[in-house]
């Protein structure tokens, strides 16, 4: 199993102000409070498309911004809320806040969806604050800050599509040439140790994991060579690449590699004997690999062969459409096996965080700090007293007055909330 991965910053839309306003009424100065609230912030939505099978999309963009809410307007009337900003994950995808590494979404079935980042609620504006000692107040709300954060966005791949063959018969290679993948090449037998991973996507943008593996030989069902544990691997695959070196590098017969590496297969287990396979000719580059295709087809009859060169390139956008096409046409996974399901246990802190806390700073200043009373200090309109008045309200409401002073804070001092700063008031 193997993991591909990538983070991003989500961040959901801020909400809209609230606004102030007031009623305009013939013979009447100043009417009734008519500031209407701002609307909701979008949020940032993860839905899965069964469809697709890559994060390939994340290699290109790594920041998800949902939009904001819209102001009120007068006459009481809400700003419109954000639509949420939608993003495709394929099956399988898993959506951890880096920062608490907390899993925020598992997502699993088709067209699931959930809430990555939330968007602001929007402020209320100040039709909303009348009250019969204060019938045209001149307070509204800032819309709240959408909520925003890093997030890891994970998917355990399950390669569609095996490289089968000999040792040095050009499997890395095709790998490196058709993905992304850097493994490693050389001309010695079993370059290759374990298995590697690559996401090919085709010119037509259809994309699928391809696994390279270790070189079989003769025996490998039995534990020859680098054995069992590899073949174990394809048998998770959908579709078998068997890859022949057609130029006959190694004084092999083709004809011969191609008859053994199916026996093995076979040997190993009798489905893999069934599981759809597409022959590549590889190699074609070197002279005499053309009279060797010609015998070899005449060996194996009627069966389509994909003549290529990783050196050269030859013929490989014909194949990756072939396999493409074929994938196609292949249920997914029927039979992953028992062992690859992943039991996760979710663990979930919800505590309930205390409205605010305190410390000191270099300087002496009391710094208050906290999710709780940050969110109701972005929510005031300073630029308003009677926005202030309520805000200072609040603030003794949570009992911020009282913590300073036993804190021993005396009247004069600086306290400090984010880049606010006031002196405290006994
Ligand atoms: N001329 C030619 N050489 C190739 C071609 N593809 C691969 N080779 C060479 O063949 C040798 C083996 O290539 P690898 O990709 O390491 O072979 P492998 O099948 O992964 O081998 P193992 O990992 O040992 O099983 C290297 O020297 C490659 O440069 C090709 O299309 N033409
Ligand atoms: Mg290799």
């Amino acid at each position: 199993m193997f993991v591909d991965q990538v983070k991003v910053f989500v961040k959901g839309g801020d909400g809209g102000n609230g606004l102030v306003a007031y009623r305009r009424e013939k013979y009447v100065p100043m009417g009734g409070p008519a500031g209407g609230d701002g609307g909701n912030g979008g949020d940032v939505v993860f839905e899965v498309d069964e469809g697709l099978n890559t994060l390939m999309d994340f290699r290109y963009q790594h920041h998800f911004k949902a939009k904001r809410g819209e102001n009120g307007m007068n006459q009481k009337q809400h700003g419109k809320n954000a639509q949420p900003l939608v993003v495709s994950v394929p099956p399988g995808t898993t959506v951890k806040d880096v920062e608490t590494e907390r899993v925020i979404a598992d997502l699993t079935e088709h067209k699931q969806t959930a809430v990555i980042a939330k968007g602001g609620r929007g402020g209320r504006g100040n039709a909303r604050f009348a009250t019969p000692r204060n019938p045209a107040p001149e307070i509204a709300e800032n819309g709240e800050p959408g909520e925003a954060l890093d997030v890891q966005v994970e998917l355990k791949l399950l390669a569609d599509v095996g490289l089968v063959g000999f040792p040095s018969v050009g499997k890395s290679t095709f790998l490196s040439v058709v993905t992304a993948a850097k493994p490693k090449i050389a001309d010695y037998h079993f370059t290759t140790l374990a298995p590697n991973l690559g996401v090919v996507e085709s010119q037509d943008h259809r994309s699928f994991v391809l696994a390279d593996l270790p070189g079989l030989i003769e025996g490998a069902h039995e534990g020859v060579g680098l054995g069992h544990q590899f073949l174990r691997h394809i048998e998770r695959t959908r579709l078998i690449l068997h890859i022949i070196d057609m130029a006959s590098l190694e004084g092999r017969d083709p004809y011969e590699d191609y008859v053994t590496i199916n026996h093995e297969l076979s040997s190993y287990d009798q489905r893999l004997a069934k599981r759809p396979q597409i022959i590549i000719a590889n190699k074609m580059d070197i002279p005499e690999a053309e009279e060797n295709l010609a015998s070899f087809k005449e060996k194996v009859g009627d069966v389509p062969i994909f003549p290529i060169s990783t050196v050269t390139g030859d013929g490989l956008d014909e194949l990756l459409y072939a396999v493409a096409d074929r994938l196609e046409e292949i249920p997914k996974y029927e039979e992953q096996p028992i062992e690859e399901v992943d039991e996760r246990v979710v663990y979930k802190f919800e505590k309930e965080e205390a409205p605010f806390k305190v410390t000191r700073a270099d300087d002496g200043a009391y710094v208050l700090y906290g999710e709780k009373i940050e969110s109701v200090f972005r929510r005031t309109d300073f630029s308003r007293d009677q926005s202030i008045n309520r805000f200072a309200r609040q603030m003794r409401g949570m009992g911020v007055d009282e913590e300073l002073r036993k804190r021993g804070a005396k009247d004069g001092d600086t306290v400090r909330l984010l880049d606010y700063e006031f002196e405290f008031v006994d």
